[in-house]
């Protein structure tokens, strides 16, 4: 397999995401048509369509569209609202079952991940086998489909996941790239908006084997870099990595007073408060720290930090609130009778040098600190579209397995 991909890339991306969570959990909408999105008001509401099951793009509902205008395409479909968390909870079960086959992944959105597989593909015996075990395991343990895209680059790999979609797996070798791209519409290749598109019409470029026809110096100079960009796609060449989510190597908390701070008490329960997450957080993930660090920024910006490195390894809110409190002394002392102190605009505690439960450093590749990551991320995501009300903060949500 190696010696004919350079890479194995897999793109993994769930069919109808959210309104599939919603047909699992109400099996009677199984087979109709879903809208998930704003309140449609009898056809009077405002905002727009999150997705819609397939069922429900037959009448041409698709995402973004306004919950007015899918109402009037199927007023008989099936209309729910966003429930963040659950889609968070779904998310994150099938990032863990990926995990189960390399930590190479990329989260890029809530319900998609690229997957550097170069150096496992050779267990399953062939790529195809992998993708079936990657899908199968995802209906078997979430009861969902997902559609996959493997290739030699994360381009490819993403336009064949998009390729039969729902429940499909799309293989396209290296010889393979060519033909597989050249019929598709230009609106596939990555980075091809709006106006790209209605430029490239006007040129009477239409397929990808039309873009074919233009070399580079002449896409160049219509659209600037951008050009060589499209001449590349249009080849299926990209030589980008699967970036995979970087280690936590450090748990943290800071809080910034609404209003500036001179009251030591106020500033030692804050801290004392700040430690108790700290050490939930570490003993939730069976982690112990021995750096504890400290950040203290005044009300003029001026910031400091201080780190102390404990003798042992720890994950008690005491120890970590005992030597912040030592820290915070030295800035903004208890017992001062000069009334002058400095206002505190913001405190943080924060632990570092962290090892699991067996005293293993927490290395570059620990797969659970992996999936926290990407789990941040994707809470992050779910943030930006439903706001932060909708959903539980990041450092709250339970990262233990399910
Ligand atoms: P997508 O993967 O783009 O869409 P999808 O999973 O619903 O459908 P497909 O089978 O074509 O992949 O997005 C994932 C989820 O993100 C989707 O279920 C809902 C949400 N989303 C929005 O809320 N608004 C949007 O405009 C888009 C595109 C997605
Ligand atoms: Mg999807």
């Amino acid at each position: 397999m190696k010696s004919i991909w350079s890479k194995v890339i897999i793109h993994v991306d769930m069919d109808a995401f959210f309104a599939s969570v919603e047909q699992f959990h109400h099996p009677e909408w199984k087979g109709k048509p879903v809208i998930v999105g704003a309140d449609p008001r009898q056809g009077k509401g405002r905002g727009v369509v999150s997705t819609a099951s397939y069922e429900a793009r037959k009448y041409g509902i698709h995402s973004a569209m306004p919950i007015s205008k899918a109402y009037r395409l199927c007023p008989q479909g099936i209309y729910v609202v966003p429930h963040g968390n659950l889609y968070s909870d779904y998310s994150k079960r099938i990032i863990e079952i990926l995990y189960h086959f390399t930590p190479a992944i990329e989260v890029v959105g809530i319900d998609e991940a690229f997957l550097d597989v170069s150096g496992c593909v050779h267990l399953f015996e062939s790529a195809e086998n992998l993708g079936k075990e990657i899908k199968k395991q995802i209906w078997d343990q979430i009861g969902l489909t997902a559609s996959l895209g493997i290739a030699p680059n994360k381009s490819v790999a993403k336009i064949a996941s998009d390729f039969k979609k729902p429940d499909g797996l799309t293989i396209v070798p290296t010889g393979k790239i060519q033909n597989f791209l050249d019929p598709l519409p230009i609106t596939k290749l990555f980075g091809v908006g709006k106006k790209t598109w209605e430029a490239l019409q006007n040129l009477g470029i239409h397929s990808v084997k039309d873009l074919r026809n233009y070399p580079d110096s002449y896409l160049e100079s219509k659209f600037g870099e951008a050009g060589t960009h499209l001449y590349r796609m249009a080849r299926g060449i990209d030589n980008r990595e699967v970036h995979v989510n970087e280690e936590i190597k450090s748990i943290s908390h800071e809080t910034t007073f609404e209003t500036d701070q001179v009251d030591s008490e106020v500033l030692r329960n804050t801290l004392l408060h700040l430690s108790a997450k700290v050490s939930q957080r570490l003993r939730k993930r069976n982690l112990r720290g021995k750096t504890i660090q400290f950040k203290i920024r005044f009300d003029d910006f001026t910031t400091f930090t201080r780190r102390k490195t404990l003798a042992n390894y720890t994950h008690l809110t005491d120890d970590i609130y005992e030597i912040g409190k030592k820290m915070l002394e030295e800035f903004h002392p208890i017992h001062s009778d000069s009334g002058s102190e400095r206002p505190v605009r913001l405190i943080g505690i924060g632990i570092s040098h962290l090892v699991d439960e067996k005293g293993t450093q927490i290395s570059l590749w620990d797969i659970q600190n992996e999936k926290k990551l990407a789990l941040a991320k994707i809470v992050d995501q779910l943030q930006e579209k439903f706001g932060k009300s909708a959903i539980v903060h990041a450092n709250t949500i339970s990262l233990k397995k399910n």
